[in-house]
């Protein structure tokens, strides 16, 4: 490298100009002389793909060679965002992509806007994958991320008279100019149909799915630089388009209208993304994407792994295979099916080899988002894996019969297929069974799988079950999202933390520096500034930025408890509104609450809860009296390029779920990184993330985990708490009889109908109070600002276990048995 972080066989800045000019000329047929803004933006991206794509052939060939083991990072879902500033900073070529752009008379920041968001994910789940690929290319694992190139991904979200609309998100309205689409990379996979029996001159039974659905897998290759290591890899994402047979078929019946029609709906299954991550609704073409994307991977798997040594029998060895969730995990009757019915292996081998392949990761305890299909969904769709699961079934729970005899019960609480509720695949059960290890993303989240929902599972399989906490890419999260921050950092500390995130601790001693707290201060500051800009035309509020910004934004969800802000939120505007004109009660500390997320489109009460914030909004920021210390903003489509401007700009960051509900959050580490303070419940690795930077600098409330199931054991009565907290009632009352909706007073009824007539499922009335002294504690100590800077210094020093790196090098020795590939061959 030299010292601009160029690599030493980059494109020099001459060349980098003259890729620039050329990629103008050819895709875009523009002069390039009088380029617009757009245009560069796709010279710029072709120039940068072009050199990409030399060193992922170079990358490929070297792990080939090295024999490494194969990882394979199977998910629905990659929330990508943009990728122009993270490969040009990838590559080292910052400072020569920026004079080159300015030659045409633009600015970087300028010709980034230009980039759509791949939004290829819901939230977590999705960005959590694409962190990993970052860490994955970047730790130098011959690794490969399956998924669906979507044309549509999470829908665009506005704000129409304060509720939202969902639009569709045309990502590639103006094409993509980081994918390659592979002509000859082209899979069949098919649906339906049924299975033919046929025997062998020996009597064998052989059994045959013949599909009467058929479809293409074309492969979309978007590229992945690991950070100034010189290597490339891929997230191959596939495409569905209409098999030629197929339509040739109904051309030959000369019905060509029926033909072109049925080309359209063979190519839906990779129309669009399905935008709920919190709820299963069971809709069919949901399990044909699952299927359609898993038998194109696996055949693509089982093409690799042929040429590698030991061939199919030494896969594993030779292949780790990672299912994000349930999502892909059809991977496990698939791949028997291929092993038994087409390579004719006997079943014991073919498990043998699939349980040792697969692994899978578990992203959710909710009951509502663990997957099952309907037996008979499963048998129309997919007759033969339908089959399969049914033999895996039946010789798992032989083992459990043998294992525990007489206990029936027990069957069927560990069976694949649940009979109690319409007979249903359970989805999780069939990934436990047919994986050799299985993870939660946090600590508390893996014991909660120990010791609640597979409890039984872990009690029959103790060593199959680990920890893998969660982590972020700093790449993306601190340098790329805040520049100033981490300029700041490396002149502290020295380059190299941003892959070695540890030597973050180097940064302590220096809390203790008064005129480094300044310049900490002045970094946050400029932040807040950039994102106040950046909301007011959106969120049409003006954001001093000497307010303090408590920023809330994630999806939507009642077990998120937005709520739970919005009631803090009405109790400050009540005091505001209670206290002498022009004075702000104690501790007085003016603060923005900003709010963004989406709801998921069919998630009723996750829409009126947006409803809420802007009718709030719309009442406080327009009273005097109070909007000179309390404003409120939701800044519309939360998306990954937003969270990059939000999350830097943040003082206190609301992770707030009800202990034992959220599994890890990835928000909250993001936040704590740039330096915002966390007032949070302990949920998640939100608890890990307090053990770290020490809980006295955080603000810790509400009932933990044991205490929310004793609680709820016990009895829980919110009516009860309700009524002795006159606060609360006030701020219930409030929302419940149309204060803050006067022209339609009954609308957020259903509302105080949850909390105190339906249970109050998220114990939002349980922890109201704990969360108003703890957004007292952090007022206090924001009106400290040397204290203040001194706790957010703290939090950034005690984030070093929270990198994706140190996630993908635990995940590398503890379930994949992988090596990263050191040496020369990809330089
Ligand atoms: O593991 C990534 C992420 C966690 O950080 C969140 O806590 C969790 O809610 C999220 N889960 C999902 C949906 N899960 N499913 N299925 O996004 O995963």
């Amino acid at each position: 490298h030299d010292v601009a972080g160029r690599m030493a066989d980059s494109p020099s800045r001459e060349g980098l100009r003259e890729a620039v000019r050329r990629q103008i000329l050819s895709y875009t047929g523009s002069d390039p002389d009088r380029a617009g803004v757009r245009d560069v933006y796709r010279g710029l991206a072709f120039a940068l793909r072009e050199y990409l794509a030399e060193k992922w052939i170079e990358t490929q060939r070297a792990y080939y060679e090295s024999g490494a083991k194969r990882i394979y990072y199977l998910s629905l879902e990659f929330l990508v965002g943009r990728s122009l500033m993270s490969n040009i900073l990838s590559l080292g070529l910052e400072d020569d992509a920026r004079a080159v752009v300015e030659s045409y008379g633009h600015s970087l920041d300028d010709i980034e806007e230009m980039e759509w968001d791949a939004g290829l994910g819901n939230g977590g789940l999705g960005r959590l994958a694409s962190c990993f690929m970052d860490s994955l290319a970047t730790q130098g694992f011959a690794a490969y991320g399956y998924g669906i190139r979507y044309d549509f991904g999470i829908f665009w979200q506005v704000i129409e008279n304060g509720a939202q609309t969902e639009r569709p998100d045309n990502w590639m309205r103006f094409g993509c100019p980081w994918q390659f689409e592979r002509q000859g990379h082209l899979y069949p996979v098919q649906f339906g149909g049924s299975v033919r029996i046929l025997h062998d001159e020996q009597g064998n039974e052989r059994r045959i799915w013949v599909g009467s659905e058929h479809v293409l897998a074309v492969a979309c290759d978007m590229l992945v630089p690991g950070y100034r290591n010189g290597k490339v890899i891929n997230m191959r994402l596939w495409n569905a388009k209409a098999s030629r047979e197929f339509a040739l078929d109904y051309f030959q019946r000369g019905d060509y209208v029926g033909a072109v029609e049925e080309k359209a709906k063979s190519e839906n299954i990779s129309k669009v993304l399905y935008p709920d991550d919190s709820r299963v609704q069971g809709q069919e073409l949901r399990l044909k994407q699952q299927y359609f994307f898993v038998a194109a991977t696996i055949q693509d798997i089982v093409r690799r792994s042929r040429k590698q040594s030991g061939g199919l029998a030494g896969m594993p060895d030779r292949v780790a295979v990672q299912l994000n969730d349930t999502h892909p995990a059809i991977a496990i009757p698939e791949l028997m099916r291929v092993l038994v019915d087409e390579e004719e292996l006997n079943w014991d081998d073919a498990w043998s080899i699939c349980v040792r392949t697969f692994a899978y990761t578990n992203h959710t305890i909710l009951p509502e988002a663990l997957e099952h299909w309907p037996v008979e969904t499963m048998q129309r769709v997919l007759p033969r894996h339908m089959e399969i699961i049914y033999e895996i079934n039946a010789r798992f729970l032989q083992l459990v019969r043998r294992l525990h005899p007489g206990d029936d019960a027990l069957a069927a609480r560990l069976s694949i297929i649940d009979e109690d509720h319409g007979r249903r695949v359970r989805m999780a059960h069939l990934a436990l069974v047919g994986s050799h290890m299985v993870n939660g993303v946090s600590a508390l989240h893996t014991d909660l799988l120990r010791s609640s929902v597979f409890q039984d599972f872990h009690d029959m399989y103790p060593r199959r079950f680990v920890n893998m906490t969660n982590g972020v890419t700093p790449r993306r999260w601190m340098l790329q999202a805040n520049p100033l921050l981490s300029d700041l950092i490396t002149e502290a500390i020295g380059p190299g933390w941003e892959t070695d995130l540890a030597r973050l601790r180097d940064l302590r001693p220096l809390a203790e520096d008064a005129q480094f707290r300044q310049r900490w201060r002045e970094v946050k500051f400029e932040n807040k500034k950039r994102l106040s800009a950046y909301m007011l035309p959106r969120a049409r509020v003006l954001a001093p930025p000497e307010f303090m910004f408590d920023v809330h934004v994630k999806r939507i969800h009642e077990y998120k408890r937005q709520l739970l802000n919005v009631l803090h939120v009405v109790t400050l505007y009540n005091r505001l509104r209670g206290a002498p004109p022009g004075e702000c009660p104690l501790p007085c500390v003016p603060r923005v609450a900003i709010f963004g997320g989406k709801a998921a489109p069919a998630y009723a009460m996750a829409k009126l809860t947006i409803r809420l914030i802007h009718a709030v909004a719309s009442v406080v920021n327009g009273d005097p009296h109070v909007s000179n210390y309390l404003r409120v903003a939701f800044v519309p489509n939360y998306c990954v390029s937003n969270a990059e401007k939000i999350i830097p700009g943040t003082d206190l960051s609301e992770q707030i779920s009800t202990a034992g509900t959220e599994a890890s959050g990835t928000g909250n580490m993001k936040f704590a990184m740039n330096g915002a303070l966390t007032i949070g419940t302990m949920d998640g690795a939100t608890v890990e993330m307090a053990k770290e930077i020490g809980d006295e600098h955080f603000f810790i409330f509400g009932l933990h985990t044991p205490e929310v199931a004793a609680l709820k054991a016990r009895g829980y009565d919110p009516r009860r708490i309700y009524d002795a907290d006159r606060e609360l009632r006030l701020a219930v009352d409030m929302i419940a009889n149309g204060h803050f909706s006067p022209r339609e007073p009954g609308l957020f009824e259903p509302i105080r109908q949850s909390w105190l007539d339906d249970g109050d499922k998220y114990m939002v009335m349980a922890d109201y109070r704990s969360y108003v002294e703890a957004q007292e504690r952090a007022a206090h100590l924001y009106q400290d600002r040397e204290e203040w800077t001194r706790v957010s210094i703290l939090n950034t020093a005690g984030m070093g276990y929270f990198s994706s790196d140190r996630t993908i090098a635990q995940y590398a020795r503890e379930i994949w048995g992988a090596e990263p590939v050191t040496g020369s061959g990809a330089r």
